[in-house]
């Protein structure tokens, strides 16, 4: 065979034996075998070249030197291709356009909380926080409501045995957030003027207005001269800058044992009036009892079902969807 017929073979064999190479060890022998510079395919070539008559030299040697430019290029190709991870079927496509991601929301109920902080922030008050594990105290006694009251009935509160045990004395889940107005006067001195949010429990039959968890707003303002007309007035304005001027609210006399005279604090909901909160003025036992006298100070108090807004405002026909976590209901806030 003559010296172009051998450069030829050399060729044709090692792109042949490149493209087989299965690993980089492989690809390593064959490297040595067909570009090793001491011996080889390659050095045998060299050997032969020398040996072609010097007239023909140059033609073969260019011809020489562009097949090895080539057999080189090839092996740093195949280098690189045996070096990149292998995409087996399945495996992710990183090459692909992400799929977008959808951004959560803040709950319904989180987001009515804010609006009532602001909307009563504008009238002037501030927000105060009580624990939701509570002693019968701040539950019960200085909000009026004795050993004896069909309220401290323990099938109608949800005592905690863990809680007790740990306190050494008898510790409930708050059944309402009045316990805050408590807390609140304790260690304040008038003026008064807060509200406090979160949640309650009670062991309540479930359904489309009621849970055994749910979230009240508590009101308190406690000043001189303070009277049911300031009580209407705050409420009345209150459910305006929440719902609106159509919104239809009424007052119904009523009966707490925390306040004296109270009322009831209907709205109308579904072509029926639903109850949405409980009010009245402060009773002068619970202003006694935080050490406030009741000759000289006088406030209204009262305890609205942030849920039940929040239903009106949204057109939310059942209580429970507010707590089952479906995306289907919650999207429609986000
Ligand atoms: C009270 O809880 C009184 N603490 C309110 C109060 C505060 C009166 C200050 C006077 C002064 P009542 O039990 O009515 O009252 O509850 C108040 C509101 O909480 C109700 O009007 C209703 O909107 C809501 N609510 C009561 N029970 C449930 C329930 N099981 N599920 C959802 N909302 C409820």
């Amino acid at each position: 065979m003559d010296a172009v017929a051998q450069i030829a073979a050399y060729e044709s064999d090692a792109l042949a034996a490149l493209a087989a190479a299965a690993s980089a060890d492989d690809l390593e022998a064959v490297r040595i075998k067909f570009l090793g510079k001491k011996q080889g395919r390659l050095k045998d070539l060299q050997t032969l070249i020398g040996k072609v008559p010097a007239d023909e030299r140059p033609a073969i040697g260019k011809r020489f030197n562009e097949v090895k430019d080539r057999v080189t290029a090839a092996c740093e190709v195949r280098q690189s291709e045996l070096l990149k991870p292998r995409q087996s079927a399945g495996a992710i496509d990183v090459t692909l356009p992400g799929l977008p991601l959808r951004l959560g929301g803040v709950h319904p109920l989180t987001q009515t909380i804010q609006e009532f902080r602001d909307v009563m922030a504008r009238l002037g008050f501030s927000v105060a926080d009580g624990p939701e594990v509570e002693d019968e105290w701040h539950n019960f006694e200085a909000l009026n409501i004795p050993a004896d009251h069909p309220a401290r009935d323990p099938l109608e509160n949800f005592y905690v045995a863990a809680a007790e045990a740990l306190a050494g004395g008898p510790r409930l889940l708050r059944s309402q957030t009045s316990t805050v107005q408590i807390r609140v006067m304790e260690r304040t001195r008038p003026p008064v003027r807060i509200v406090s949010l979160g949640r309650v429990y009670r062991p309540d039959a479930i359904d489309a207005t009621h849970s055994c968890m749910f979230h009240q707003m508590e009101g308190l303002m406690v000043d001189r001269g303070v009277t049911m007309a300031h009580l209407k007035t705050v409420l009345r304005q209150f459910a305006t800058a929440y719902l609106g001027d159509s919104v239809e609210i009424r007052f119904r006399p009523s009966f707490f044992p925390f306040t004296e005279p109270s009322v009831e604090f209907d709205m109308r909901w579904r072509d029926r009036w639903l109850e949405v909160g409980g009010a009245g003025m402060v009773d002068p036992n619970v202003l006694g009892a935080v050490g406030y006298d009741p000759e000289v100070y006088t406030g209204f108090a009262f305890g609205l079902g942030i849920e039940r807004f929040c239903m009106q405002r949204y057109g939310v026909t059942d209580i429970r969807n507010f707590y089952e976590s479906d995306v289907r209901f919650l999207r429609q806030f986000a």
